[in-house]
């Protein structure tokens, strides 16, 4: 196994969101978090002094949205990951084949520094940080995810791009004989692949995730290590990444291929732009009791204030 300094939460301290919540209030005054500390919550599933015991240093993240999380059982069975079939319960039935250890990542096109990524690196990072971030996918349903993961900013700044570098590349592992829906056509090219503009991929908001609920990433949401941009719909949030290219073109992705009119390239969340087939303008919450309603879908996924400057002058219909 890789070495993971997470805590593994046993099954029965896999909480809801309401435990969840109270269990943050609590960590924070038993960690005698001081007044005056401005974002005084961390939502793991273990206590602070577990995080001090094991050396790991956590941040709390400005970042993180006050909204309630999901369940981790809504997070880990209502998926689209491709690779392992298109129903919401595939992954969670069908992604216990894949085999995550070793894992690396290869870095290259336009940069001075080519290179490999061991997942165990991006582990045992002190600058993993929760995240906990809304994820609004283009199918009109949301959740709230409490990520573990680390800023690809961090990770992008260790090569040297060359001055023509634009936009970066990411694609997922192909594994045919773990990955039951590479076996099956469904009319999407393996592997999966997603792009970002430089700037995009720089932002403060836009992590490598790792985890979940302070556990490891589950298979099914794309271990052992995935996109996260919250901004932007479900589908440019790529799992199981195995490369990361540097380039001067706007990469090729996945679903822009499968469907120019429908996915575009940019794909921010934005409730003005309907789907060709379905308003964009609402989305049906995952889940039961609080969770299982629907709410106003928000510019940028809520996101607005952080990310709208991106997008300065660009024509957001067009360019959808
Ligand atoms: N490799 C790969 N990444 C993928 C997908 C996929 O099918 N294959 N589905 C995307 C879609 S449509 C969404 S909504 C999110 C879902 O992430 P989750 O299952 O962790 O909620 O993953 C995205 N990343
Ligand atoms: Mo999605």
């Amino acid at each position: 196994m890789p070495v993971y300094r997470y805590p593994m939460p046993k099954g029965s301290e896999i909480t809801d969101e309401k435990m969840f919540l109270n269990r943050r209030q609590f960590m924070v005054s038993a960690a005698g978090f001081a007044a005056g500390a401005t974002v005084p919550t961390i939502g793991h599933a273990k206590t602070i002094d577990d995080y001090k015991a094991l050396n790991v240093s956590v941040k709390n993240s400005p970042y993180s949205t006050e909204d309630p999380a999901n369940p981790f059982e809504d997070i880990t069975t209502h998926n689209n990951f491709y690779e392992f079939g298109t129903g919401k319960g595939d992954p969670a039935a069908n992604a216990g084949t894949l085999t995550t250890d070793p894992w690396s990542i290869k870095v290259g096109g336009l940069v001075n520094n080519p290179g490999t990524i061991d997942i165990n690196d991006i582990l045992n990072s002190l600058e993993l940080e929760e995240r906990i971030y809304r994820l609004r996918c283009v199918e009109a349903w949301s959740m709230v995810i409490p990520w573990v993961g680390i800023p690809l900013a961090s990770v992008l700044n260790k090569y040297d791009q060359q001055g023509d570098a634009k936009y970066v590349s990411f694609e997922t592992l192909v594994r045919p004989e773990e990955m039951i829906g590479q076996r099956n056509a469904f009319g999407l090219d393996w592997p999966y692949v997603e792009g970002l503009r430089l700037d995009e991929a720089m932002h403060p908001l836009t992590i490598l995730a790792v985890g979940v609920y302070g556990k490891q990433m589950p298979n099914q949401n794309g271990a052992p290590i995935r996109l996260v941009v919250p901004w932007k719909y479900g589908f440019k949030s790529i799992k199981s990444i195995v490369g990361i290219k540097f380039t001067a073109e706007q990469p090729a992705t996945t679903w822009n291929l499968q469907g120019p009119s429908e996915y575009g390239f940019y794909s921010n969340v934005n409730p003005g732009v309907d789907h060709p087939r379905w308003s964009q303008k609402t989305e049906k919450i995952i889940g039961s009791g609080i969770f299982g309603s629907r709410r106003q879908t928000e510019q940028f996924n809520g996101y607005k204030e952080q990310v709208a400057s991106l997008y300065e002058g660009m024509d957001l219909v067009k360019n959808f």
